[in-house]
């Protein structure tokens, strides 16, 4: 049985949480408390060495990083697929994915939140103004990258979720959590909520998970 360290409101768990469910398999959490700091103690340290959810367990195999977990998830258990056929289009649903995992959502974990507030000395108004800037640059770059792709369907790349669905759901709902006005967005919009009328999606929303608060 895979074995998840996970926080509910962690956006890099829910992702995996979400292909997870896709896949049809099964797993169990366990949670760590980001805002307690329960990612920074030495047995989870030795864990995870970013002291970072999540961490993966399969059998013997360990991963952190969830886009390396989506990708092990796909080879390991192609259907269904979370990966278009043709290299263009494979490329370009990673690319897509990369502005949230890679872009958006490292400026706004609470490492980074608590170095603004903590160190920096900002204030909460600024710190909110910080992370819906960066929320809202990454919404539109996926806005006009979903408008110039010939092949968006139901969802970002034809009719089925891709990556770049999971990756626009993780972009897509702490901008709704922050407060950031989505209207400009309609594509993004449309295709979050496609995607949380699937089980596999709602299942997985961090307030659904048992440690939310
Ligand atoms: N690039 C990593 C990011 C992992 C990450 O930043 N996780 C956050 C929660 S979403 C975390 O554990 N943060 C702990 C902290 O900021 O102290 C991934 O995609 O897995």
């Amino acid at each position: 049985m895979i074995k998840l360290y996970s926080y509910f409101r962690s956006q890099a768990t829910f992702r995996v949480r979400i292909a997870i469910n896709l896949k049809g398999l099964p797993h169990e959490s366990e949670y760590r408390h980001l805002e307690k700091g329960e990612q920074y103690a030495a047995d989870y340290k030795a864990i995870n060495p970013q002291m970072m959810v999540p961490t993966f367990i399969d059998g013997p195999v360990k991963l952190t990083q969830s886009l390396a977990i989506l990708e092990y998830l796909e080879e390991k258990h192609p259907e269904p697929p979370l990966l278009p056929k043709n290299p263009p289009a494979r490329a370009w649903v990673r690319a897509f994915a990369l502005i949230n995992v890679a872009d958006s959502h490292p400026l706004i974990v609470p490492r980074i939140r608590n170095y603004l507030t903590e160190v920096l000395e900002v204030s909460e108004p600024q710190k909110l103004a910080w992370i819906q800037h960066w929320l809202g640059l990454g919404l539109q770059a996926m806005e006009s990258l979903l408008i110039a792709h010939g092949s968006m369907g139901r969802f970002c790349h034809g009719d089925s979720p891709t990556i770049a669905d999971i990756c626009l759901a993780t972009q897509v709902f702490p901008a709704t959590n922050f407060k950031c006005d989505l209207a400009p967005y309609p594509n993004c919009k449309r295709i979050y909520d496609t995607c949380m009328a699937l089980p596999a999606f709602a299942s997985a929303h961090p307030m659904k998970q048992p440690d939310a608060e």
